[in-house]
């Protein structure tokens, strides 16, 4: 195995571009436990699938599975996406694949976090997670990409760029005695700037209602352009979302990115509230080594968590009021690209989305 570089990226002349810049492809990682996944991960293994075709009408996909899916994930996938062989421990390449970085000389790097299934011990989602934390090393050796491998502990998903100096996260994320103890709110920008080569950071105050990461940027907030950003929304000032997508409205149109530009915000309006049903918790496997999932528990839904692939938009849809709304903001937000709804509560159910399961590698950029 490689080691790692012992400089950072800023130093190094790399930066992380946004997601609407070209890609090279698109990586996934293959649900197979079933004490995420309800019908012993079925349901998902035929989800993931059908997002991975997708995906690959528009992009080149890899998808990578243990050793025992190897042929049904081939067989599943069909002939035009790559599959390879990789160990880990639950499915979401968002948070433990590397994030990718270049340069303007055309070379493309990663940064591989520290990753401990969102709060380890302490609230974190599953025990282990050592092959998780081997995923983003494991894809820039196939890649043959340098690594940087990072000091702090975050999440792919906890990070949103405008590709321009900006980056937006939610401090509870980041900054938590189960990520980064002892470390101040300047000590992780520093850092943060230096991985990810950014000037100015924007901290929101909490996620999504629900959400088990302690609140991801990529299911409450992003950037679909520079200075414009998409909100998730909902006007019932009776539901515990109101209040933190009220508090995000008001820091995000208080504040202007790295150029010093106002931001444009469009509100998009929450699905739901969605809940899991007992059919649903019935299918999934209780065990002492990963979170409880019942009946009831509300499930974190946002339309926020889509995917910007080469030329595509693909957004979570829930059989839900609210979708074509959501479809309708975003067409008009993405002109030049094609949105397209794909229906993903069987991806929600194990608490996350589209951007979560996906990992985009960028294009080089033009020597
Ligand atoms: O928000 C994300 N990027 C990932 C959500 C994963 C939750 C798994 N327990």
């Amino acid at each position: 195995m490689s080691n790692a570089l012992d400089s950072l990226p800023r130093s190094d002349g790399f930066w992380m571009p946004a997601e609407w810049e070209a890609h090279t492809q698109t990586w996934l990682l293959w649900p197979v436990r079933t004490d995420t996944w309800r019908n012993g991960a079925k349901p998902a293994q035929r989800t993931f699938a059908e997002l991975a075709k997708t995906i690959a009408h528009f992009e080149p996909v890899t998808v990578c599975v243990p050793t025992e899916q190897y042929e049904n994930a081939c067989a599943m996938l069909g002939d035009n996406i790559r599959v390879l062989e990789m160990a880990a421990n639950d499915a979401w390449i968002r948070d433990c694949g590397p994030t990718f970085v270049l340069n303007q000389h055309g070379e493309v790097r990663g940064v591989d976090w520290i990753f401990n299934a969102w709060g380890g011990l302490e609230k974190g989602t599953y025990f282990p997670w050592d092959k998780d934390d081997l995923v983003a090393h494991k894809v820039l050796e196939v890649e043959r990409l340098a690594r940087y491998r990072a000091t702090i502990c975050t999440e792919g998903g906890a990070l949103h760029v405008d590709g321009e100096g900006t980056l937006m996260v939610v401090r509870p994320t980041v900054m938590n005695s189960n990520r980064n103890p002892n470390w101040s709110q300047s000590q992780l920008e520093v850092r943060l700037q230096h991985y990810l080569n950014v000037e100015k950071v924007i901290w929101l105050e909490d996620g999504v209602y629900g959400d088990e990461t302690d609140g991801h940027i990529d299911n409450l907030a992003c950037f679909v352009r520079p200075s414009v950003v998409a909100l998730t929304w909902t006007d019932d000032e009776n539901d515990p979302q109101y209040a933190i997508s009220q508090a995000a409205y008001d820091v995000l149109s208080n504040t202007s990115d790295a150029k010093g530009r106002p931001l444009e915000i469009h509100k998009i309006h929450q699905p739901g509230p969605l809940y899991m049903t007992e059919e649903e918790a019935i299918g999934i496997d209780k065990v002492a080594a990963a979170r409880y999932r019942c009946a009831e528990d509300r499930l974190a839904g946002s339309y926020i968590n889509f995917y910007i692939a080469n030329g595509a938009v693909i957004v979570p849809t829930f059989n839900d009021p609210h979708d074509e709304a959501a479809l309708a903001t975003l067409r008009d937000l993405f002109l030049d690209r094609e949105v397209i709804g794909f229906y993903a509560r069987e991806i929600l159910l194990g608490g996350g989305n589209i951007h979560c399961i996906t990992q985009q590698q960028p294009a080089p950029h033009d020597s």
